[in-house]
């Protein structure tokens, strides 16, 4: 299993997409994914410049040691461009893996500890009648799970709202980064009405989440916790900054309102507070931001110790490949909770061909041999990288927040 080449493609098939290809000598295939939404042409280099001449000639059965070699190797550590190269490699290890062995990597990583992998669903609206009707079709199609996003009224974006089945949700779409104005206290009072008003309408035979997405202080995140508590929510995800742990401990004092964090974070280290003072309760890490399968799987560990679930970032400007290489770790681990799933639109679907299935709110990645996903090199080439940007925010006096 000796590494004959290791290259990146950076591909534009609806949203772009970093993919990492390391091919072996007797012509095996393995995929990983890079991306990183608004920087993705920094990972590719980091990948192409210093991380694949170093894979060649390496024994890819040697995953853990890789994943060191590259971390420790690096000298530098942690961080967005850096954790998101070696996802890359570590997941395009584990599908080769998977492909020697003959076996879906769920079965590697010690078998289904479940039958399938439940997901919920993006509903959204500019105002509660769309957001009714955007719930209505995912309950429809068998989702057990929704996320609810609607426009606070006054303000002329929210972070979350568009067509969700078509993977635009987010403005990730401007050549420079929109800006738009952000205003805590008209989101303050909508946010309740508006839970409050999805439970009237639908009742509590559902799970219903809901991201603020970094955008409180702690102090009004205990608030709004309380305000939420009789709408029953899964999980308030993101509702502060996540850099600073204490902050938690505040929040936490306060409300019995679950809370999800880190989309944002690349390594156990930055939930380790979180985990041992079990100051939140899902862990919303990325496969491919932080450490691939094998640091992930560290990461579910320590929070299995302390109670704390799984609760895996999924959005469409990760590829199928992370989707694929989360349902795996999802199906294998003790502590799931739940996984955040948006299907892919076309032509993504060109470019990738993944053998996950939705059923009942429920996916399944497959019995196909590693992650079960095939990368097309020439239909990518068919969709070149694009600049994009998430939007930024601002405050009406043109302060900068959080978006
Ligand atoms: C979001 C993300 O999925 C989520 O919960 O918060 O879509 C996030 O905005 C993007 O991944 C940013 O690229
Ligand atoms: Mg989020």
């Amino acid at each position: 299993m000796k590494i004959v080449d290791a290259r990146v493609v950076v591909s534009s098939p609806g949203r772009n997409y970093v993919t990492l290809v390391i091919e072996t000598a007797d012509g095996t295939i393995g995929v990983g994914d890079a991306t990183l939404n608004g920087r993705e042409l920094a990972v590719a280099s980091y990948l192409r410049d210093h991380v694949c001449p170093l894979l060649i000639g390496r024994d890819a059965r040697r995953i853990t040691d890789t994943w060191s070699y590259l971390y420790q190797g690096a000298y530098w550590r942690r961080g967005g461009v850096g954790m998101a190269a070696i996802s890359a490699v570590d997941i395009a290890l584990w599908d080769l893996k998977g492909k020697e062995a003959g076996l879906p990597v769920y079965q590697l990583l010690g078998g289904a500890a479940r039958d399938g992998v439940m997901v919920y669903g993006h509903a959204s609206g500019q105002n509660l009648d769309d957001l009714d009707a955007s719930i209505q079709l995912f309950l429809d199609r068998g989702y057990r799970a929704v996320r609810a996003q609607a426009a606070v009224p006054g303000l002329d974006h929210t972070y979350g709202i568009g067509p969700a089945h078509d993977g635009a949700y987010e403005p990730a779409n401007a050549e420079l980064p929109e800006e738009e104005v952000w205003d805590t206290a008209r989101y303050l009072e909508f946010a309740p009405r508006m839970l409050a008003h999805v439970r009237e309408q639908f009742g509590f035979g559902f799970h219903l989440l809901h991201d603020t997405h970094h955008r409180l202080s702690p102090i009004e995140v205990a608030r709004l916790g309380r305000d939420l508590e009789p709408m029953r929510l899964w999980w308030l995800e993101d509702p502060t900054r996540g850099e600073d742990p204490t902050a938690f401990r505040l929040i936490r004092s306060h409300t019995t309102t679950p809370i999800a964090v880190g989309e944002v974070f690349n390594t156990i280290w930055d939930f380790q507070q979180l985990i041992t003072e079990r100051l939140i309760d899902y862990v919303r890490a990325s496969v491919s931001h932080a450490g691939g399968i094998t640091h992930l799987l560290r990461i579910f560990s320590l929070a299995d110790l302390y109670g704390v679930r799984t609760g895996s970032h999924g959005p469409t400007d990760l590829s199928p490949i992370s989707l694929s290489a989360a349902l795996h770790v999802d199906l294998a681990v003790p502590n799931f909770g739940i996984q955040e799933y948006m299907p892919f639109p076309s032509p993504a679907d060109e470019v990738f061909r993944w053998s996950y299935t939705f059923a009942d709110g429920y996916l399944h990645p497959g019995d196909a041999p590693g992650l079960g996903v095939e990368f097309d090199e020439e239909a990518a080439a068919r969709h070149p990288y694009r600049p994009r940007y998430l939007p930024v925010n601002r405050l009406a006096d043109g302060s900068m927040h959080d978006w």
